[in-house]
């Protein structure tokens, strides 16, 4: 059994995706009430080797104190050599019954396209699942196009219980919509790292 954790307010984010400081947004986005957070950095301009290792380090160590989720994205080394509290995989980035055995009592999160691999996660031991995106997002190059939230209503339709989080293009104007259609919470990146009021736009989420 992995430990407790609650979607309802998701910050994702890498050093790339903030004007600012990274660790200033992430602790003003802890006080102001984030209940989950995932690392993830990639792209051309993301942290590698060393600085990245040790800016997870410091992500992780603030999340404790605030006592958040500290996830990992896709690197399953780091979430391992660090003791991260888990990870979260994409379709094509990793088998996770495979990763259960090394991990436990690790968080699994994986993204989710279609009610089938929905299925195929719940199945495999998946702890939550991310559906999206839901609008138009960014910040992700290699996005899918937006699915609205048709598929949330019938993931939740099929999976009473399941936790769900809905992903891409979510905003305080937004949220409110997906939760009515079934998720237990929101995931964003920008809406958030890009804030100019991290503390307003956490508790409007
Ligand atoms: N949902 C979530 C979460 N987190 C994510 N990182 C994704 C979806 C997207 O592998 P993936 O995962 O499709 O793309 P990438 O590795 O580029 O993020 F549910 F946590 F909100
Ligand atoms: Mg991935």
């Amino acid at each position: 059994m992995c430990m407790s954790f609650d979607l309802n307010k998701y910050f994702i984010m890498g050093t790339m995706n903030c004007e600012r400081n990274a660790l200033h947004v992430l602790e003003e986005a802890l006080q102001a009430g984030i209940t989950m957070f995932q690392l993830r950095e990639k792209g051309v301009n993301a942290l590698r080797g060393e600085p990245y290792a040790q800016f997870a380090r410091q992500c992780q160590s603030l999340c404790k104190t605030y006592n958040v989720p500290f996830i990992v994205n896709d690197d399953v080394e780091l979430a391992l050599q660090l003791n991260a509290d888990g990870i979260h995989v994409g379709q094509d980035d990793l088998n996770i019954e495979n990763f259960r055995r090394r991990a436990a009592n690790k968080i699994i999160g994986v993204s989710v396209h279609t009610l089938e691999q929905l299925k195929q996660a719940v199945e495999n031991g998946a702890d939550y699942a991310g559906i999206g995106p839901i609008y138009k997002t960014t910040t992700k190059e290699d996005a899918k196009p937006p699915a609205g939230v048709a598929l949330l209503k019938e993931a939740r339709l099929h999976y009473p219980h399941f936790p769900i989080v809905a992903i891409g293009g979510i905003t305080p104007m937004n949220s409110s919509i997906v939760r009515q259609a079934g998720a237990n919470g929101v995931a964003v990146i920008s809406a958030i790292s890009l804030s100019k009021n991290v503390t307003a736009t956490v508790g409007m989420l």
